[in-house]
Order: structure tokens, then sequence, then C-alpha cells
């Protein structure tokens, strides 16, 4: 018997029992039969560097010495403009001035003369007329007119037809007519909506129960009822009295 098929037998089977111990039997490509398997190779080389970790965290301050501040950084956009400041002191009182159509220069001594008269007439007025809220002062002839009637005539004194801000001048606007009078208001723009005499919603409103109902052929006026002064819509075109409110 030849030396030569032992041998090769015998390197076959340390061959296959090398194999046996690094390749594990469950992998699918290892069921080839025994001869066809190669050995496995060695490890190969290292493979190129992984990609960057995730930056760490800020590192303390180094011990080196701080180097120079630097040149200060550019000028910021201007700032939002503060509040208005304080009002100035009140100027001093001008010359009285030339009044070219003026037939005389009034003096200064008559000028004082007539503000003192004036003062009085208006004491005395204030005194008469009785009924004063705050710097508002209420007033009436006793005549009975329409709502377009009493404008004009309240507009005559710089004044308007009585509007009652709040309970305190309804009171006194009641205490004064004594009877059914008309009010400084209106709907006539926008049913349903009073406003004052120059246009702005009122705020204060003292209506009787179920008023304004604007019954009839339209009622865009206000006037104050005798009883406990609670407000009544009505047709402008009615007679009330006219109650006024100025201020002197
Ligand atoms: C009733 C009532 C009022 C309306 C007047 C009109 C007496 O009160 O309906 O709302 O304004 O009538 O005269
Ligand atoms: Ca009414």
């Amino acid at each position: 018997m030849s030396l030569f098929p032992s041998l090769s037998l015998l390197l076959l089977s340390v061959v296959t029992a090398s194999c046996s111990e690094t390749e594990p039997l469950e992998s699918p490509q290892k069921t080839c039969p025994v001869y066809t398997c190669g050995c496995p190779g060695s490890n190969g080389f290292p493979g190129k560097d992984g990609r960057d970790g995730a930056k760490g965290e800020k590192g303390e301050p180094g011990q080196g010495l701080r180097g120079v501040q630097g040149p200060p950084g550019k000028l910021g956009p201007p700032g939002n403009p503060g509040p208005p400041g304080l009002p100035g002191r009140v100027g001093q009182k001008g010359d009285p001035g030339k009044c070219p159509a003026c037939k005389y220069d009034v003096a200064a001594s008559e000028r004082e003369a007539l503000h003192v008269e004036l003062n009085h007439i208006k004491k005395l007025l204030k005194f008469l007329l009785g009924k004063q809220v705050g710097k508002k002062f209420f007033f009436t002839n006793g005549a009975k007119m329409t709502f377009e009637e009493a404008k004009a005539l309240c507009a005559q004194f710089q004044g308007s037809v009585a509007t009652p801000r709040n309970a305190e001048e309804n009171k006194a606007v009641l205490d004064v007519a004594k009877e059914e009078a008309f009010l400084g208001i209106t709907d006539v723009e926008t049913e349903g909506h009073f406003v004052d005499l120059t246009g702005q919603s009122i705020t204060y409103q003292n209506w009787h129960d179920g008023e304004p109902n604007n019954t009839g052929t339209g009622e865009h006026c206000g006037m104050i009822l005798k009883q406990e002064g609670k407000w009544n819509d009505i047709a402008c075109s009615v007679s009330l009295l006219a109650v006024c409110e100025a201020t002197f």
C-alpha cells in the first residue's frame, strides 16, 4: 500500500476538522460538500475611519492668560422712541396785540374792570341757575318746543340739550325740568343706537322698562319722564320742555 493516498486523506481530514471549528454549521452557505469549502482567510486590514462623533460638551476654560479685549462691536440699530416728556412751563403772557378793525385800543385798566364785571355776572347767573353738577349747569326758560328748536335754543348759550352722563346729572335735570323734557340724545342715524349730539355713543342711560320701543311712525329722540327720571324714546316733532346744559 502506497503512502500517498493515506497522507492525502489525513490532510483532508485535518482541513475539514479545522474548517468546522471556525465556520458554524447553521450558516446556509456552509452546507456545501466538505471538499468545496476553503479555509477562512486571515483578518483583513482595519476599515476606514468612522464618521466624526457628535460634538462634545464645552470644556473648562483653559489655564493660560486671557487675551486683550477686542475692539468694540458695530453700533446697534437705534432704540424705540421714549415716552413724551413732561409739559414745559407755561410761557409768559403775550402782549394784547393790535386790532386793525378796532376803533379804540381798550386800555389795560379798562379790560381789568370788564373782567371783574364779567365775573360778577357769572357769579349771579350761577346763583340764579342753581342746578350745578361739577362744572355743568342745567337750566330752562319753561318753554315747550320741538327737539330741533330746543337744540337751536341751547346752542345760543354755547350749550347743548341736557345730556345727563350719570345718575347725579339725571337727578339735576329732573329737578330743573319738573316735567317731561327732551334729552340731547338721538338714534336717527341707527335705530336703537342712541348717541349724544356730538355723535358719541352714550355710556349712561336710564331707560324705562320696555323703552326705547320706537312706536308709531318712529321715535328717534330721548326724553326724561317725571317718574323717577326714567327715559323714553319719543318722536322728535312733539313739543316738550327744553332743558339746556352749559359750563361758564
Ligand atoms: C307710550 C309708550 C311709549 C311711547 C309713547 C308715545 C305713553 O307711553 O308706548 O313708548 O313713546 O306712548 O306717546
Ligand atoms: Ca317710546
